[in-house]
């Protein structure tokens, strides 16, 4: 703390000191106290109550129900499943094993994608660790529980203002039984762009070690050649590659010929040649129509070996029928969500399905009874999350013209939100499928969509047409994303980028056609460990050296929050959001065994700095916090 008050002292920076600078200099020798961790609390607390929490407009709390956790008996064990067929019998074991399955598989993804396409990613890890026991044991036929990457990683540290390794590393522990899934962007990991292939491979590592047993592993463009690093690092670890085909386009409209299924065969074959265990077909919008999945399915299942897991988003609402369509081709997995966390931008539910398919061959096995239970407690827990609702009240059917993600809808309405474009977002939702055929018919899914997505954003911002980009496009700045993409460091797309479109955003620069991990430079994981350290002031651990590595401000924002408040994943998801109210009384656990009670007892006016003071009870003792309204 003295180097700390050495550097920052006016003075100091100024260069205006000479040798009496200590002597003369008090304030050096003044640090400031180490605030505990009730202090610290107290201080999170205050500043919600008072500030409220980004993107929750009410600042009243509302009254909640406690969530209805089903009663299980947590002293026994819970039953066998598919991780111990992965551990006792290998990645090739499970594989036999799933094709031996005459029932349909079904992944459950109301840990990652259903509340990424509902509820912005916000769910956090209180809410998972309160159902993870019962889920394990309710569910144990499950073949996984998709319950990390994607977006989940990077928005728990930026929004969250958790560590997402330590969610990965309580459920393991919570859910010993069912195979945990992830979604792994390929070379662009859980970001928004491609990273060295060091980095890639390090996070795959440090991921299978923390508890995740399949990968699914995409590439935004299709493009096999971005997805050969992960799927080797993937292998080496001993865990399930699943290697993705995004389905973009409709195999039955002819002037979408580009997405024929043939593009899809020649691509699943790749894909089994480059050493995927399983196969998905990620339908990230939910464009695959029934009659389509019954005859991609058909032709697909005749071209590969190796097992099929399909994906879709319930945008349209055909998502049962699809599946059932699916089904009946014999696709081996299907991804869907617990009913009250389904439909719409989600996955379709398991309950509806599970109904769906009673009393054929390949209904699936998972009870009814257990469904239903589990997903009363999401019911109770979605309502936490109420602000981050997209709104979207029945199905959209328009997805089939704008394909735009289920993962994304709710997060570009956001962000179409935050710079003043709330009340036109039908106008973005159209710009959004100008822009991708402007962009000459892309696969669009992160970090692809969100390129489509910003673009769409600049352009009705800004009030552009496409014919004001082509021909006014060299006094035009356009957002960095939309540059990224087209010099290449996404990777190619089909068919290559539109010539012309290109000549102008990217002003005589030239693209590149390798694979962008071949040009960028490898980490240097010690010499960022020691930059990290520098920065935070602390010894950082691995998790912290990669999440560093992905996202450098994201993950020292992180770092400071929690030093100015501790660790704030404790608090139940209520008062996280919303503060206390006045007089309201709570139980904090801010680690096993040690409980903070809190009362706020009172909020005082604004003072003339714009402070207010909050008197706090903290375990029956008077304590006041100073925090600045910034209203
Ligand atoms: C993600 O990459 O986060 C997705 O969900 C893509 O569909
Ligand atoms: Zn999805």
């Amino acid at each position: 703390p003295f180097l700390e008050n050495v550097m920052k002292h006016e003075d100091f920076i100024s260069g205006n000191y000479d040798t009496s600078f200590i002597d003369t200099t008090p304030e050096l020798f003044v640090f400031p106290k180490k605030k505990d961790r009730g202090t610290k609390m107290l201080n999170y607390i205050g500043t919600v109550t008072v500030n409220g929490f980004p993107g929750v407009e009410q600042k009243k709390k509302p009254v909640f129900d406690a969530p209805r956790i089903p009663k299980v008996k947590l002293s026994e064990k819970p039953a066998r499943g598919t991780k111990q067929i992965l551990d006792e019998q290998g990645a090739d074991g499970l594989v036999s094993w799933i094709k031996d399955q005459k029932e349909v598989l079904l992944t459950d993804t109301t840990m990652r994608d259903a509340h990424q396409s509902l509820l912005a990613t916000r769910i956090r890890t209180t809410d998972l660790t309160h159902i993870a026991p019962a889920t394990a044991r309710l569910l144990p036929e499950l073949f996984s529980m998709e319950m990390w990457g994607g977006a989940t990683f990077d928005v728990a540290y930026r929004f969250l203002k958790e560590d997402p390794w330590k969610r990965l590393e309580t459920l393991r522990k919570q859910v010993p039984n069912v195979l945990f899934q992830m979604l792994l962007r390929a070379s662009n990991a859980v970001g928004y762009k491609n990273y060295p292939d060091n980095v890639i491979q390090e996070f795959v590592k440090q991921s299978a070690e923390s508890g995740v047993d399949v990968f699914r592993i995409f590439d935004s463009l299709n493009w096999v050649q971005g997805m050969e690093t992960a799927i080797d690092a993937v292998r080496q670890t001993g865990k399930i590659a699943e290697a993705a085909i995004c389905y973009t386009g409709d195999i039955d409209d002819p002037s979408r010929a580009k997405y024929n299924v043939e593009y899809y065969k020649n691509m699943a074959k790749e894909l089994e040649a480059q050493g995927a265990h399983i196969l998905a077909i990620k339908d990230m919008a939910g464009l695959l129509k029934p009659q389509a999945a019954y005859r991609l399915i058909s032709e697909l299942k005749a071209s590969v070996d190796i097992p099929i897991h399909l994906h879709t988003h319930d945008t349209s609402g055909n998502g049962i029928f699809m599946y059932t369509k699916a089904i009946e081709a014999g696709v081996d997995i299907v991804d869907t969500a617990l009913s009250t966390m389904a439909g719409l931008t989600s996955q379709p539910s398991a309950n509806t399905l599970r109904y769906a398919l009673e009393g054929t061959d390949r209904a699936p096995s998972v009870s009814i009874e257990s469904l239903e239970k589990v997903s009363y407690y999401w019911e109770d827990v979605r309502k936490f999350y109420a602000p981050f609702e997209s709104g979207m009240l029945a199905p959209h059917t328009e997805i089939y013209e704008h394909e735009m993600p289920g993962g994304q809808y709710s997060n570009l309405q956001q962000q179409a939100k935050g710079v003043g474009l709330g009340d036109r977002w039908d106008e973005v939702k159209a710009m959004y499928s100008r822009v991708n055929l402007m962009f000459g018919d892309i696969v669009k899914v992160t970090p692809s969509s969100k390129v489509v997505g910003d673009m769409a954003l600049f352009m009705v911002q800004n009030e552009l047409t496409e014919e004001d980009v082509m021909l006014r496009g060299e006094n035009i700045d356009f957002p960095d994303s939309v540059i990224e993409l087209f010099e290449g460091y996404l990777g190619q797309p089909t068919g290559g980028f539109p010539q012309e479109l290109q000549k102008v955003i990217l002003k005589g620069k030239q693209p590149i056609t390798v694979r962008p991990g071949e040009l960028l430079e490898p980490v240097d994981f010690d010499a960022l460990r020691a930059e990290l350290k520098e920065e935070v002031g602390e010894e950082p651990t691995d998790h912290d050296v990669i999440a560093y590595a992905l996202y450098p401000k994201v993950f020292t924002d992180y770092a400071k929050v929690k030093a100015q408040f501790g660790d704030i994943s404790v608090l139940d998801t209520p008062t996280f959001l919303y503060g206390m109210r006045l007089g309201e009384e709570k139980e904090i656990e801010i680690e096993t065994g040690k409980t903070l009670i809190v009362k706020l007892v009172s909020i005082g006016h604004p003072q003339a700095d714009g402070t207010r003071i909050l008197s706090f009870e903290l375990n029956g003792q008077p304590r006041d916090v100073v925090i600045k309204d910034e209203s």
